[in-house]
């Protein structure tokens, strides 16, 4: 059966074809008008040409040409003024270079027969303007041998491992080498460096150097900074191929929904504000990319301050040191400006045992010393209260 093909890129005849590993050349010969040079690749797999390196000779047609190995080789043949050729040319398709070669051992020579067999060259026959127009002489011929590194390629995807390698001929490859030595895992061979990404398998499957790049992976890295009484800002690690983020959160107490937002890539934080003073909060995040989306990330909690004053003054908000407390500890915080404040202290029930601040104070720190006299052991509250805003606080007598 025949199939047609993509057309040659030119018109020519008396050329030169061969193939070496799994693409067709065709070069050298004659459109009827002039001789040509020029040189072209057949790719099978997309039915396509391209054009290669000039042939290293001068333009000429009925030329002989074989490949060995992954190297093609051209010579003798004919021009049309100066006739006869005896020169011959290796042709390296992985470096797309002509190499001059030991001239045809039967001298100028055209119209003659040429083939390979494994390792080896022949040609011969053709004829000659020196009086011997058919001629029966025949020659072999060996490649030089260029050392080269080959690769073992084991689970045979193409693909070498560059662990494992052998000095060959260069156009001499043992079975099961390749020159190749980019196979990132030469026990699987569906990992290589022309597979697909595999998303969420932990795996570099394209040999690229990195594991799941361009899936819509589950965000990771999440932390959550800058904590007031009433805001929180939430962050995660860039996923590649993300457009957008869909953050959740909700208190940490049981019956709350959850509150989603959406976060449009590459920004990768989101401040939640309009949060309870002193309260667990907890938060997760997935990744949208396109129409696909990734689970939701493991959630985290955090807490947020006490409130007490402005915000800005949250690290110097209400602190009892030392708690627990043995007999005397020291009550401090910080005012932001002239404030009303109460402090209570309750015991576990919430009943009022004392009070222990009430008073108009100006800004600023402000500390007082409490003694636990005669209070039994066990677990109390402070109870502050500034300017209408309470906040609650546990304190241990030992
Ligand atoms: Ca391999
Ligand atoms: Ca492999
Ligand atoms: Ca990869
Ligand atoms: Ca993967």
């Amino acid at each position: 059966m025949w199939t047609k093909k993509a057309d040659f890129l030119g018109k020519r005849y008396l050329a030169v074809g061969f193939s070496i590993v799994e693409k067709g050349y065709i070069g050298t010969g004659s459109d009827g008008f002039m001789p040509y040079n020029d040189f072209y690749e057949y790719n099978p797999n997309t039915n396509s040409w391209t054009q290669k390196a000039n042939f290293g000779g001068d333009s000429r047609e009925n030329a002989i040409g074989f490949s060995i190995g992954r190297k093609g080789y051209v010579g003798i043949g004919n021009d049309f003024y100066n006739p006869l050729k005896q020169d011959f040319w290796e042709y390296d398709a992985l470096t797309n270079l002509w190499s001059q070669k030991a001239n045809y051992g039967g001298g100028p020579t055209t119209y003659a027969i040429g083939f390979s067999i494994g390792n080896k060259g022949y040609i011969g026959l053709g004829g000659d303007t020196l009086g011997n127009p058919f001629r029966k002489d025949f020659y072999e011929y060996t490649p030089d041998c260029d050392s080269i590194y080959a690769y073992s390629d084991a689970d045979g995807d193409g693909y070498g491992n560059a662990n494992s390698n052998a000095l060959i001929c260069d156009s001499l490859l043992p079975n099961g080498y390749v020159y190749d030595n980019t196979d990132c895992n030469d026990a699987n061979a569906n990992i290589n460096p022309n597979a697909s990404e595999v998303c969420a398998n932990g795996i570099d499957d394209n040999c690229d150097g990195a594991i799941d790049e361009n899936c819509c992976n589950i965000p990771v890295g999440l932390t959550t900074t800058n904590l007031t009484s009433t805001s929180a800002q939430l962050n995660w690690n860039t996923v590649a191929s993300a457009t957008k983020y869909k953050v959740q959160y909700k208190r940490d107490s049981t019956g709350t929904a959850w509150t989603t937002v959406t976060i449009t890539a590459p920004t990768t934080t989101y401040t939640v504000t309009g949060l309870l003073a002193n309260s667990k909060y907890k938060w997760k995040v997935r990744s949208v990319c396109g129409s696909v989306k990734s689970a939701f990330s493991s959630v985290i909690k955090f807490t947020t301050l006490l409130r007490l004053g402005e915000e800005s003054v949250q690290q110097k908000s209400l602190m009892v040191y030392p708690n627990p407390i043995i007999t005397t500890s020291t009550i401090s915080f910080f005012l932001n400006e002239k404030s009303n404040i109460n402090i209570e202290l309750l015991d576990l029930t919430g009943r009022k045992i004392k009070t222990l601040v009430d008073d108009y104070l100006e800004e600023g720190n402000h500390q007082l010393v409490f003694n636990r006299k005669q209070l039994e052991a066990g677990i109390y509250f402070l109870k502050a209260k500034i300017n209408n805003e309470t906040s609650m606080m546990k304190i241990v007598i030992e």
